[in-house]
């Protein structure tokens, strides 16, 4: 029985801008009797359906976004004899929709980690269970990726986990549900271990794949402080030292490298975290700002520079090589806050598309005011936004055709 781990993507270009981390861990957690697992990444190359045969294991990963493929994959794969087993964000919520569309035998809730193995035993023995609950496993189980097995020259930035799970429940968001609201944090040795690997592949660029790397703010302290909370006090000092001797380590590997990862906006005030990010090279970071009232768009902006300024100046987060736009409809007009009197008006960009019921842009580079502004005045060249907005009318109808589950969800979600 071979194992096939397959990411899925309705395009592929030969080269990709980051790993699917995925993957190498699932491939890690692949008992060696299995021998080395099979992967195909579908953002380089399109799977080779010849390769799966009967009775073979094929795992496949998906989010929303690629959850349409992996079950066309999905489907072929159990066509072709093999045993189907779905894992991932997508079919941790809805394990139905994977067996109803993607021609599952197996769905794995939560992480992957320990219960692959399992899972893998019991398709070996053609007893495969309809789902397996992965749960939230401790930060010490967490399996070590096989980045022995990642090919050469086709992906600009490798990722590596510090820490997964985040403490807040941002309406718009999966993770807190999946993943859990509480930081389940790797050591510092393994994490520094793991980048001198990649280092040792040719990887400069490594992208800290974390739900939030910034999971214990300065408010959390001075609550748990004003509510003499000693035991909470006590457990988000060390998860913050464990941050800093990170950071710390981070700044001593070579200096051609560099990172980015994620943070919320809260991090902007906390400079001693934004200078540490900053010794660590981590020279950029996704900052999510929800704005839920289309009325408080110049409030928004307001709050948003407010708390960005701090991050470009003290953190001197830079260019992740790619700006994000926006749509034109909303954050518009911007330009009638004073401060902004000198922007330029130039012609809204395209929409990124819709993700879910969260449309992301960059709401400053709309009008031409912001994006300038905070380009030219706080040096901040990249980061991303996310606003919840109504999905217009019929804008997804391929939905309709998916399950109840998936129709709830959009409507709930409205
Ligand atoms: C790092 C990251 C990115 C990075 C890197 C992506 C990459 N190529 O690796 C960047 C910034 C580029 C990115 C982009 C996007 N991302 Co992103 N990203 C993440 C993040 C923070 C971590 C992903 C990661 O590597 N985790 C580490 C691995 C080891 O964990 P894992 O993938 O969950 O896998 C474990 C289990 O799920 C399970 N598992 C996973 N697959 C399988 C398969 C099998 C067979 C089995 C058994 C088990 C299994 O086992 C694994 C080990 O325990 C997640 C948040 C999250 N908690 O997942 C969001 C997340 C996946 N991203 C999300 C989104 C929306 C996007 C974008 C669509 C954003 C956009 N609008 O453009 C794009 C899509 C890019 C793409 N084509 O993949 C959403 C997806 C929501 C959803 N419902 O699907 C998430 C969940 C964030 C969120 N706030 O909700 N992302
Ligand atoms: S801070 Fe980020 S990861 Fe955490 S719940 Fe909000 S959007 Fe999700």
């Amino acid at each position: 029985m071979k194992v096939h781990l397959i990411n899925p993507s309705s395009v592929s270009f030969g080269t990709a801008v980051i790993t699917p981390r995925w993957q190498y861990v699932l491939a890690g957690a692949t008992p060696r009797s299995f021998g080395d697992p099979i992967l195909v990444d579908e953002t380089l190359f399109q799977m080779d359906p010849e390769r799966i045969q009967p009775g073979d294991a094929v795992g496949i990963g998906i989010h929303t976004a690629n959850a349409l493929r992996g079950y066309e994959i999905g489907k072929l794969a159990r066509e072709r004899g093999a045993y189907v087993i779905f894992g991932g964000i997508h079919a941790t919520l809805y394990p139905e929709e994977a067996r109803e569309l993607g021609g599952a035998h197996a769905v794995v809730k939560g992480d992957g980690d320990i219960v692959w193995a399992k899972a893998l035993a019991d398709c070996r023995d053609g007893v495969p269970k309809p789902i397996y609950a992965g749960g939230q496993i401790e930060a010490s189980d967490f399996v070590q990726a096989r980045w022995d097995l990642v090919p050469r020259n086709r992906y600009m930035w490798a990722s590596v986990q510090t820490v997964r799970g985040c403490p807040k429940h941002c309406s718009f968001c999966s993770v807190w549900r999946t993943d859990g609201q509480r930081p389940r944090q790797r050591t510092s040795d393994v994490v520094i271990e793991e980048i001198v690997q990649l280092r040792r592949l040719g990887f400069r660029f490594v992208a800290l794949a974390d739900d939030n790397f910034y999971p214990v703010t300065l408010t959390d302290l001075n609550l748990a402080t004003q509510q003499k909370n000693t035991t909470r006090l006590n457990e988000l000092k060390s998860l913050r030292a464990e941050r800093f001797e990170l950071m710390a380590r981070l700044a001593q590997l070579p200096e051609d490298m560099v990172f980015f990862t994620q943070i919320t906006m809260e991090a902007a005030e906390d400079i001693e975290f934004l200078n540490a990010m900053k010794a660590a090279r981590i020279k950029g970071a996704l900052v999510g700002v929800e704005s839920v009232c289309r009325c408080e768009k110049r409030r928004c902006h307001l709050r948003a520079i407010r708390h960005l300024e701090p991050l470009s100046r003290d953190g001197g987060l830079q260019s992740l090589g790619k700006r994000a736009r926006t749509e034109s409809t909303n954050h518009r007009g911007s330009s009638s806050h004073p401060a902004l009197a000198d922007s330029a008006s130039a012609s809204p960009e395209a929409v990124l598309g819709p993700s879910g019921n969260v449309r992301r842009g960059n709401p400053f580079a709309n009008s031409g005011s912001m994006g300038q502004l905070l380009q030219s005045r706080f040096h901040l060249e990249a980061f991303e936004f996310y606003q919840v907005k109504p999905w217009p009318a019929g804008v997804c109808s391929h939905f309709e055709n998916l399950s109840p589950d998936v129709r709830r969800y959009r409507h709930r979600h409205r």
